[in-house]
């Protein structure tokens, strides 16, 4: 099966590299979730391969909005590069993705070396700074649509993210008002007590899950914790902001076309 596994991760990596959709694994090649896991973590040594570098892990389906939104009610969790960053106020030139959402989340910044069984205090103990953070994800399956084994194989939609500035931990983040903004109007709202009930669980869950992959949360790594509401499609010549209570915002805005409504 490892070939298999080698080709399903060359396929998903050769749909994202090249924008084009394709058609969800479990149609004709139904994976168990530890060979979705195997798939992604060759499509991540095929861009670690080509000069990228881990910068850390996102978790997914860490709400209830996402849950629903998607149709996957267990956590998965996938890996971040160096390459899927992008600076806050940037312009996105959407034709690098094929039909790309965006996210509000919080991103952790890991001080401390975490791995294994922790309760939330150790967890957050462990934390040098959070950030308000913008997720872009970009299925590489037609319409988005996906299995848990699916998503997983595709390192979870991941496609770019967005940092607001690191800060301390000010306080208890259970429960801190979260809103997305498109073009300066609402499009989204909810608390960060979304996210599990509390984001330090999901750092508590991103610790046990890369234990169980054989990795530990490494100084320098960001964690992102997990979208508090539904995503947003994004369209040519949107500005996207999220505001998070205390922790403050971060931006970026669309330029050019996805490639998906390019007519490809
Ligand atoms: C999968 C990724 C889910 C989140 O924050 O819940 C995720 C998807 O929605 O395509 O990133
Ligand atoms: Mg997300």
């Amino acid at each position: 099966m490892s070939a298999g596994l080698d080709s399903i991760a060359e396929k998903l990596d050769g749909a994202a590299t090249g924008q084009r959709a394709i058609a969800q694994l479990s149609i004709d090649t139904p994976l168990s979730v530890a060979d979705a896991y195997r798939v992604q973590q060759r499509l991540i040594e095929r861009r670690l391969a080509r000069g990228e570098t881990r910068v850390g892990v996102k978790l997914g389906f860490t709400s209830r909005a996402k849950m629903i939104q998607m149709g996957v009610h267990d956590l998965i969790w996938g890996q971040l590069t160096d390459a899927m960053i992008v600076g806050d106020g940037a312009h996105l030139a959407l034709k690098a993705f094929i039909h790309p959402r965006a996210e509000p989340e919080i991103a952790f910044l890991i001080g401390q070396r975490l791995a294994g069984e922790l309760n939330e205090e150790q967890a957050l103990a462990a934390v040098r700074s959070v950030a308000p953070a913008l997720e872009i994800i970009d299925s590489r399956y037609s319409d988005f649509k996906f299995n848990l084994a699916d998503v997983i194989a595709d390192n979870c939609s991941s496609a770019a993210l967005v940092l607001g500035p690191w800060q301390p931990l000010p306080g208890d983040i259970g429960n801190l008002a979260v809103l997305l903004e498109i073009d300066g109007r609402p499009a989204q709202s909810g608390s960060t007590a979304a996210i599990l009930g509390h984001p330090a669980r999901a750092l508590v869950a991103a610790a046990r899950l890369v234990a169980d992959a054989g990795f530990a949360l490494e100084p320098g790594w960001i964690v992102m914790a997990g979208a508090a509401t539904a995503a947003e499609h994004l369209r040519p010549g949107m500005r996207v902001c999220v505001t998070v209570e205390r922790l403050g915002r971060a931006s970026f805005s669309c330029n050019g076309v996805p490639s998906e409504k390019q007519g490809r």
